[in-house]
């Protein structure tokens, strides 16, 4: 192997390739034993490839957060505008943009009237609801909903909460949805892109990332198994083009279990057009949302991206929910059994 540092975006891949025990981490005593057969540690090739590492203090604050947030999911979302506060941004930005050049006194103090009133109805609508938002974003079947819940699940917890839908076939989640955490942010679902992806989806994901003032951050998933096809490359110059701030998360980096295989990881971030993508220098996540026996508590990588989120949201890695997990109320336990049921329902169809 080359001794040559290759950089991408300040990750010095040759650095990791070069280790010779860097793929399966070394991991502290503390470490429960399920763990020491996950083959590959997501917070140690997080901190590698980003050189980004964050204290135990941090990791472990960041964690409480997600363990004891109230989750709820607050807007399922197939039109932009049915977005709480967005109609009447909608609205308002329409009028300002037909206000004619000439107009008399009278006209002039009507329509500004007119405008102020609109303003402060748009205010108030926004004013209700704004929470900080990042959303996570990907090809179908990528582990989009997966992430979600394993995110927002107790490590204590054989296996996930269920907040999001996760099916083996592509293409399940088929809008936006709006995840409220402990009514400060929210993490929002979305339908994949590629082959299952619809047009009409992709435009909704865009005009949400476009146009939404929470939007804080874009989490792109991507399969290191699968590495990057056309559509991913689509959604990277896009995101580009328009600005839009984003990191890349690899899932499913349970299924990695050779070092030839995180080779592939470094042979597709050194892939040139890929290099070229990535000059924005996003961050690069390592997890595993799927756990098998070991359960939660052999996720890799979680508190890093956790603490991300919360960074990119502007919140230190302190801060506490404002609506604690337990709390919940009667109706959103009723929503949750009503879903469950449907679920069973739609999944016996399925089988008939
Ligand atoms: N091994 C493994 N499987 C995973 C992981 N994350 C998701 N999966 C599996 O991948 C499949 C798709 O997961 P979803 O979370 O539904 O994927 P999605 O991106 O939300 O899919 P769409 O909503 O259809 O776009 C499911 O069978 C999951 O069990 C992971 O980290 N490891
Ligand atoms: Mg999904």
């Amino acid at each position: 192997m080359s001794t040559k540092s290759k950089l991408l975006g300040g990750i010095n891949i040759a650095k990791v390739l070069a280790a010779e025990t860097p793929l399966v981490a070394k991991r502290p005593p503390s470490v429960p034993s399920a763990q020491k057969t996950s083959p590959i540690d997501g917070s140690y090739l997080t901190a590698h490839f980003n050189n980004f590492k964050i204290s135990p203090k941090d990791a472990s604050r960041a964690k409480n957060f997600f363990n004891s947030a109230h989750v709820e999911l607050e807007w399922s979302i197939y039109d932009y505008l049915k977005l709480p506060g967005e109609t009447e941004k909608h609205e308002y930005e329409k009028l300002l943009r037909s206000r004619p050049t000439e107009m008399d006194a009278e006209e002039t103090e009507k329509l500004e009237a007119e405008v102020a009133e609109m303003k402060a109805k748009m205010v108030k609508a926004r004013n209700d609801t704004v929470l900080s938002e990042v959303m996570l974003l990907g090809r179908c079947n990528v582990g989009k909903s997966s992430l979600l819940n394993a995110l927002l699940s107790p490590s204590q917890l054989k296996t996930p909460e269920s907040y999001a839908r996760v099916r083996d076939y592509a293409g399940y989640t088929p809008c936006l949805n709006f995840y409220n955490i402990g009514n400060v942010l929210r993490i929002v679902d979305s339908p994949g892109y590629g082959k299952k992806g619809q047009a009409w989806q992709g435009e909704l994901c865009f005009r949400y990332l476009e146009r939404r003032k929470e939007m804080r951050r874009c989490y792109l998933l991507m399969n290191p198994l699968e590495g990057m096809n056309q559509y991913d490359q689509a959604i990277l110059e896009q995101l580009n083009l328009k600005g839009i701030t984003y990191d890349i998360v690899f899932t499913k980096i349970d299924r990695i279990r050779t070092a030839e295989r995180v080779k592939e990881i470094q042979e597709l971030l050194d892939f040139e057009p890929t290099r070229e993508l990535l000059t924005v220098k996003p961050r690069f996540y390592f997890v595993n949302s799927e756990t098998g026996k070991g359960g939660l508590n052999t996720r890799t990588g979680f508190e890093e991206l956790r603490y991300g989120m919360l960074e990119s949201c502007g919140l230190g890695s302190g801060v506490k929910p404002k609506r604690l997990r337990g709390v919940y109320d009667k109706k959103m336990e009723a929503q949750k059994q009503a879903r469950k049921m449907k679920d069973k329902e739609k999944e016996k169809k399925e089988r008939q």
